[in-house]
């Protein structure tokens, strides 16, 4: 069963996506996601002017090899783009092999472990109250875990804070936003380090006091914090049993976080920047973190991240897949087939996608009572409408950045 075409496809019905579509001589596609958020295009040309000519004429149930051959030959290794662009391959191609089994995608890698993955959604709000509406609004859509991300005084916006989701009153949908804005430039919010230390703690304590101690509550840090700054919010936030923190530092300095371990015990989450095992070397051999971050759609698709989590399985680190509204459709089914299968699943971040976005990427996968489950359709189950995404052209878009009150650039 040899590749006899490569496609690459965007389209922006929500928010911008690529998408690789491989065909076989037997007429067989598959799907694989390649959106890179704000830097879409670069992995377009990767795929479309590097990849894309090589893949004509291999035999697409060589996955491993393909991936290998793709990763090594380029000499130039690692890196979101080139992960992307692999990751797209390497979906697209157990697409095909599970399509031509007549199984869903699960059950080629070892099937089933679970009923169902339990998935976190994001609340937030710029005072209390938005923030508790939020949380009650998410309960009602039926999620059992809530990650909370709140306005601090003083700052104007703030990561995370949906002013976000809109009700597509039309269709019933609810549609979260993810913040890269469509337009020319980033645009610019502020920060202020010491304002948010003071005021988070305040935030999860009221909170815990509203809705209990059984409620799983999650946060995002955002890459913000200096380690002394991380150990001392990890160790702020420690009565209020967090099931994560999440990005507390930007952590591409691993040994970081052997400070934060040192001051406190709140499970720490890291990795959706992060490309390949590599990044994770150190802080899973150390046990520095507590639930693995990466997206199958920028960790090399699902052959790398399933070695990445059986690694992180041998220290009872958990999965704790990206799950934004940047990821696509098929980002997302490719996330759930592995986190059913594999034993060290822990939570699957979930965003919904606009109406728009669904019409374009057919999807068999379900939400129900706070589950994922990929659904029972031979391959990923997420068929991609082409005519319907030619309707949505490529729109530039980038994400926000910070600078602190004297104008310095900080982490976003
Ligand atoms: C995030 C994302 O979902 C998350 O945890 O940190 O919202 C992230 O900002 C975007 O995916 C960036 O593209
Ligand atoms: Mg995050």
């Amino acid at each position: 069963m040899r590749i006899v075409a490569a496609d690459v496809i965007v389209t922006s019905p929500n928010r911008n996506f690529v998408t690789l579509k491989i065909t076989t001589d037997d007429g067989v596609t598959g799907l694989g996601d390649a959106t890179l958020n704000g830097r879409e295009l670069a992995v377009v040309s990767y795929l479309r002017d590097h990849v894309a000519p090589l893949l004509i004429g291999i035999d697409a149930h060589r996955i491993e090899d393909t991936w290998q051959f793709l990763y090594r030959s380029a000499y130039w290794r690692r890196g979101p783009v080139t992960m992307a662009a692999i990751a797209a391959v390497d979906v697209a191609l157990w697409d095909i092999k599970a399509k031509v089994a007549g199984m869903p995608l699960y059950q080629l890698l070892g099937g089933a472990s679970r009923t169902g993955l339990l998935a976190y959604g994001h609340a937030s709000g710029k005072t209390q109250d938005e923030l508790f509406d939020s949380i009650r609004e998410h309960q009602e859509q039926g999620y059992k875990a809530i990650r909370v991300q709140t306005g601090v005084p003083g700052l104007k916006s703030i990561y995370g804070i949906a002013s976000n989701a809109t009700f597509e009153a039309n269709t019933g949908t609810r549609y979260d936003h993810e913040p890269a804005q469509r337009g020319a430039r980033p645009a610019e919010e502020d920060w202020d380090t010491r304002s948010y230390l003071r005021h988070l703690p305040t935030v999860f304590e009221a909170v815990r006091h509203e809705f209990g101690p059984e409620l799983p509550l999650l946060h995002d840090g955002h890459h913000r914090m200096t380690p002394i700054q991380a150990a001392k919010l990890a160790k702020s936030l420690e009565p209020y049993d967090l099931f994560w923190l999440e990005d507390i530092t930007p952590a591409e300095n691993q040994e970081a976080l052997r400070l934060v371990r040192q001051h406190s015990t709140t499970p720490l989450a890291i990795g959706e920047i992060f490309n390949t095992v590599w990044d994770y070397q150190t802080i899973i051999r150390e046990q520095l973190i507590d639930y693995v971050r990466s997206a199958v759609t920028h960790t090399g698709g699902i052959s790398h991240l399933k070695k990445v989590l059986e690694y992180a399985a041998q220290y009872q680190i958990k999965s704790g897949m990206h799950g934004p509204t940047d990821i696509s459709p098929v980002g997302m089914a490719a996330a759930m087939h592995l986190g059913l299968a594999i034993h060290n699943f822990g939570i699957q971040e979930y965003m919904q996608h606009g109406s728009r976005t669904n019409e374009v990427f057919q999807q068999s996968f379900t939400f129900t009572d706070g589950m994922l489950h990929p659904g029972d359709n031979p391959g990923l189950g997420v068929e991609l409408d082409v005519d319907e995404a030619g309707k949505y052209p490529y729109e530039q878009a980038y994400l926000p950045y910070n600078r602190l009150a004297d104008g310095t650039v900080h982490d976003w």
